[in-house]
């Protein structure tokens, strides 16, 4: 069914995230201030899985990618951000006071603070620092001391099913269209568990994690960023949307192509894509069983619906 506005986010973060984002949507706002201000709500909740609550890499900290888009193709983005709150909230900045799309590290983390973004501690939620000892202790990965063992585990912790059979994850993506019907999207994560120091995800990349285009559609994307980035993944869901597919199937083709392209080590991984077309149809597709997306088209709709699934 066709429905404006309306707004979709990945998992089951989702729902509040998606309340936060229809407050501005019921009230004629802009879909850039929904999807901002959606996953900012995730970015704040501390013990969760985005923002700086979130595990950190292997070395210890929390390093945070993120990106944004709104209908005019303009865009700005985040990356190994570290010690900054809301990573949406600067990556929106980029887009919108710099002449650039994308800042890193260092420079990110400066141009945030020169904006009055706050420097948080560098340090670790309680459940974060439980999860990282422990995977300390498996991953005999000994930090500086010896650079060798390094070699043992380069592997990031790729999301992994847990024991309740749901898949961990640690991202939030959000597209919404407004009463307008203008598009735009969010993508904010704490990246893989564990990863190696400075390594980025898809959600950060402009066409991999996230990609809008208001004559056509919008979708985003969670799961192991590095099959996402190989296929350019939101960007083929869109021009996907673009020939005709409806947003499940053009998820749905994009999944088969990362399928494909792994062969029989899809199996291992989980990837999830979800989208919303100018109509105001979505839906949403990923590898295997276990992964969800909420969608919010008004004040007593607002659900949770599980990604069909390939494998
Ligand atoms: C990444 N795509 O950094 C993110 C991870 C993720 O749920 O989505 N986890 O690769």
């Amino acid at each position: 069914a066709s429905r404006k506005p309306i707004v979709i986010s990945t998992w089951d973060a989702g729902i509040e995230a998606n309340k936060a984002a229809w407050k501005v949507l019921r009230n004629g706002g802009r879909a850039l201030d929904a999807v901002e201000q959606g996953v900012m709500v995730t970015e704040s909740s501390l013990n969760c899985c985005v923002g700086l609550g979130a595990n950190p890499d292997r070395d210890g900290h929390v390093t945070l990618d993120a990106c944004i888009m709104d209908e005019h193709a303009n865009c700005g983005s985040v990356a190994f951000l570290e010690r900054i709150k809301h990573p949406i909230s600067v990556a929106r900045r980029v887009m919108e006071k710099t002449p650039h799309v994308m800042l890193v590290g260092e420079g990110a983390q400066q141009f945030a603070v020169a904006e009055g973004f706050p420097l948080e501690l560098d340090k670790l939620s309680d459940d974060a620092k439980k999860s990282y000892e422990n995977w300390l202790k498996k991953s005999e990965y000994k930090p500086v001391i010896n650079i060798e063992n390094s070699k043992k585990s380069t592997a990031a912790v790729v999301p992994t099913r847990l024991e309740n059979g749901d898949w961990n994850h640690d991202t939030i993506g959000m597209v919404a269209m407004d009463a307008q019907g203008n598009l735009s999207g969010s993508c904010t994560t704490s990246g893989m568990a564990f990863k190696m120091r400075g390594r980025l995800g898809d959600s950060p990349i402009i066409g991999a994690g996230l990609y809008v285009d208001n004559e056509v559609g919008a979708a985003t994307a969670t799961g192991q960023g590095e099959d996402v980035i190989r296929i350019c993944g939101t960007h083929l869901v869109v021009e996907l949307m673009r020939q005709g597919l409806s947003p499940e199937n053009a998820c749905k083709k994009a999944v088969e192509r990362i399928i494909r392209i792994k062969g029989a080590k899809a199996k291992e991984i989980q990837v999830g894509f979800i989208a919303i077309n100018k109509r105001g149809e979505y839906g949403g597709y990923c590898i295997q069983k276990g992964f969800n997306f909420a969608v919010c088209y008004a004040d007593d709709k607002n659900f949770l619906v599980d990604g069909k699934y390939i494998l």
